[in-house]
Formats: structure tokens, C-alpha cells, sequence
């Protein structure tokens, strides 16, 4: 094959050459003639594949000089943060600046902390942003169906460029560069990519900073690496040689916040326990607080007995759609988050899921919708209530303790008496 028809690889043999110009001493010259650049050998696990961080290296390349765009997810969390912060460090090495940008809240007081503490510059979407300065969006951490920014952005008619999770596959954007993987955090593989290619030094700030930020978020998302799997002790195993420990045990000691407790609280005054699951609806939550909810959830589960925890509420923001936010932990290995809250909620009238999760976690959001909007007290008290309800229903149907019927069978046609006198 000739060096112009393997053009049709484009990215491949660009890489190829990138590389061997980035590492002269390591890729013998010759390998730019080469078709097809030679896989490389995974030393960690011995398998044959071509590693990422050479094609991720190969697309910012291509790209030096440009202005980026980091969105993560509305209500961001360590491995977003943390992930989103190495990508910035990485792609700084090729010229690029990047912002990284979110479009919710930073509620939890651990994510605070981070970002304080580690002096992370995260920026909140306003609209005074004007997005159409970016080159391209970069999507860490999610696929971009947990940010409202994928929509701005498309609309301003940027593209997506990298595309880093280890969600199940949304299918909802495409990339130039995407390496979705199922490991225990993003985090993780940044850490690979950096192990790999952008080796940190213990005496860099920045360097221990961002190991530091990549070891939280690794612990966090592995629950203290309970459910770490081997490519995550791997990376969390690298990082331990940068890690600041007295600056990790900061970030890990800081308390919940007084509005978190009392979501806790009302989630245990509220869960309905049936076969081992745990479902807690907790009424209005403001929206700053949304992140009180996966933690009531995650409390939840600690009761004994209990394998499965549901915990939901309605957000509600002034001048924002109103929405019902859930979370569901489970420790039930059989038990597969995505599937579960896919198959129990289904999906909207765009055929997009509600709901979706990945290993041991999962989360859903349901737009109000029509009854949107703040009235009296007695409105907002039925509009819980029916919500409430019908999230129960979908969810205890699911798990089998009631039966699914078709909604029509309650409603009776006129003039036909109830068969026993309503309560
Ligand atoms: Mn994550």
C-alpha cells in the first residue's frame, strides 16, 4: 500500500508521524513510511492493541493552537473535575488552551474542596460566554447527554473533538477521538494517558496537584477502591508515587453540608423498603442541593439488608425546567444499573432513555414538563404526589413486587359506579 492510499487512515498515519516527531529516539524514522503504524504492545496487560493515548496525542496534535472547550456534566464530580483537569494539563503541551466549563452547581462540599484546595479553575456557563470562540468541545466524563451544554454548543457550531468515559456508550455525539472504556473512573484512564505519554514529576506542584485530584476521584468513584478493578489500581498505583496525602485527607474530611443531612433525613423517614430495595422519594429539592440526592442514596444502602437504593426528588430553579432527579446504588452484583433503570423507566416521547448507569450506580431525569411551574400549596402537594407515585409504580413493577397493567384498566367509562365507594 502506498503511503497516499493509507490517506484514507488518515488519523492513524498521522499519528504514526506525529509520534515519531514527538519522540524521535523511540519511533525509528522509517515507521512514517509505513502503511499503518505498528500496534503497540500494552505492557500492563500484554494484550495486542494500539493505545489510545497515540491517537489522543495524534488529534491534539493536529489541533495545536486552538481554544477548547472542557464541558462536564452539570453537577460535576471529583473524576469530572480531576479528568477534565489532566486533559487541560495534556492538551497545554500541544498549545492548547482549554477552558473548562459547567453548566450547573458544585454542591457537594468534598467537590468544594477540591476545587479550592487544589486550585482548580473551573469556569460556570453564563451566556455572556461566547461559545463560538472554541475550536472544539471536549466531553470528559460524560457523552454529553448529563451537560446542557452539548445543545449550546452545537448551536454555536462547535464540534466535538475527544470524547473520554467510561459510561455505557450514549451514542448521542460523535468525535474525532473517543475512548470509552469500562473502568472504574475517567480518572483512571487519564492516568494511563499520562503513565503513558505526559509522565508527571514529583516536584511539580501542578504535577502533584493533579495526581492528587486523580487519586480522589479514582477512590471516589471505586468506592475506596472496593470495586476497583485492576487498570484502576494500576493507575491509582502510578499516581501513589505524586499523591499529596495531607492535602487528600482535606478534601476527604470535609463534612456534609446541614441541607444534605436533611435530605438524608427525609429519605429515611420517607424509603419504603420491599425485597431488598430501598426507594425513597424526598419531595422538592432546591436546586443547588441536587447532590444531597445520590447521597441519601448512597446512605440508604447502608442499612443492612439492603441491596438496592432508589432515592428521587424534584428539582426545582427558578426560571429553569423543573425536573425529577435520581439516583440508584446498588450493591447487588447481578443487579446492572443501566439496564435496570432503562428497562423500569423507559424512555421519552425522542426515544432518549430517562435513565442510564454504569457499574454499581445509575442515575434518571424526568422532565415536568406541562406541570411545570410553582402555584399554591395544594398544587405543588399533587403534583409531588402524582409524580411520586408514578416513579414508585415503574420502579416496584420493575423489581416485580407489583404487577404492570395497562393505565386504561383504572379508568371507567361514564356513568358506570366504582365498584366499591371511594375512599
Ligand atoms: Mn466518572
Amino acid at each position: 500500500m502506498s503511503r497516499d492510499k493509507g490517506a484514507t487512515a488518515g488519523r492513524d498515519k498521522s499519528g504514526a508521524e506525529k509520534v515519531a516527531a514527538a519522540a524521535p529516539g523511540v519511533a525509528p524514522a522509517v515507521e512514517t513510511d509505513a502503511p499503518r503504524p505498528e500496534p503497540h504492545l500494552n505492557g500492563a496487560s500484554g494484550h495486542q492493541e494500539r493505545r489510545p493515548v497515540l491517537d489522543l496525542k495524534a488529534t491534539l496534535d493536529a489541533h495545536r493552537g486552538e481554544r477548547h472547550i472542557v464541558a462536564i456534566q452539570n453537577f460535576p464530580d471529583p473524576d469530572a473535575i480531576a479528568s477534565a483537569l489532566a486533559h487541560q494539563m495534556i492538551a497545554a503541551t500541544f498549545g492548547i488552551t482549554v477552558d473548562i466549563v459547567y453548566d450547573g452547581f458544585i454542591s457537594h462540599q468534598e467537590n468544594l474542596a477540591l476545587v479550592q484546595l487544589l486550585q482548580i479553575e473551573l469556569l460556570h456557563y453564563d451566556p455572556t460566554i461566547d461559545l463560538s470562540q472554541y475550536q472544539a468541545s471536549i466531553f470528559i466524563d460524560n457523552q454529553g447527554t448529563t451537560t446542557t451544554l452539548t445543545s449550546k454548543l452545537r448551536e454555536a457550531g462547535v464540534k466535538p473533538l475527544v470524547i473520554v468515559d467510561h459510561h455505557e456508550r450514549q451514542g448521542l455525539i460523535e468525535a474525532v477521538f473517543t475512548d470509552i472504556r469500562k473502568v472504574g473512573a475517567t480518572a483512571t484512564i487519564y492516568a494511563e494517558y499520562l503513565r503513558e505519554a505526559f509522565p508527571l514529576e514529583k516536584n511539580n506542584p501542578q504535577h502533584v496537584r493533579l495526581a492528587t485530584a486523580l487519586m480522589h476521584a479514582i477512590r471516589t468513584e471505586t468506592n475506596g477502591m472496593i470495586r476497583a478493578r485492576e487498570s484502576d489500581f494500576q493507575s491509582a498505583g502510578y499516581l501513589s508515587q505524586f499523591v499529596d496525602a495531607t492535602l487528600l485527607s482535606e478534601i476527604l474530611n470535609v463534612k456534609r453540608s446541614k441541607r444534605a443531612i436533611d435530605i438524608i433525613n427525609l429519605a429515611l423517614e420517607k424509603r419504603i423498603v420491599r425485597d431488598n430495595y430501598s426507594i425513597a422519594g424526598v419531595g422538592y429539592v432546591r436546586y443547588e442541593d441536587r447532590d444531597a440526592i445520590p447521597q441519601a442514596a448512597d446512605f440508604l444502602l447502608t442499612e443492612e439488608n439492603i441491596h438496592t437504593a432508589v432515592v428521587y426528588g424534584i428539582i426545582t430553579k427558578e426560571g429553569e425546567r423543573e425536573v425529577i432527579i435520581g439516583s440508584l446504588r446498588t450493591s447487588k452484583v447481578t443487579l446492572n444499573p443501566d439496564q435496570f433503570l432503562k428497562s423500569a423507566l423507559g424512555r421519552d416521547a425522542a426515544g432518549n432513555y430517562y435513565g442510564g448507569g454504569k457499574h454499581e450506580a445509575g442515575g434518571f431525569e424526568i422532565p415536568i414538563g406541562f406541570l411545570s411551574g410553582t402555584y399554591d400549596e395544594d398544587f405543588m402537594r399533587s403534583k409531588w404526589k402524582i409524580y411520586d407515585a408514578m416513579v414508585k409504580r415503574k420502579l416496584l413493577e420493575k423489581i416485580g413486587v407489583i404487577e404492570s397493567q395497562p393505565t386504561t384498566s383504572a379508568i371507567r367509562p361514564p356513568g358506570v359506579p366504582p365498584e366499591r365507594p371511594e375512599e
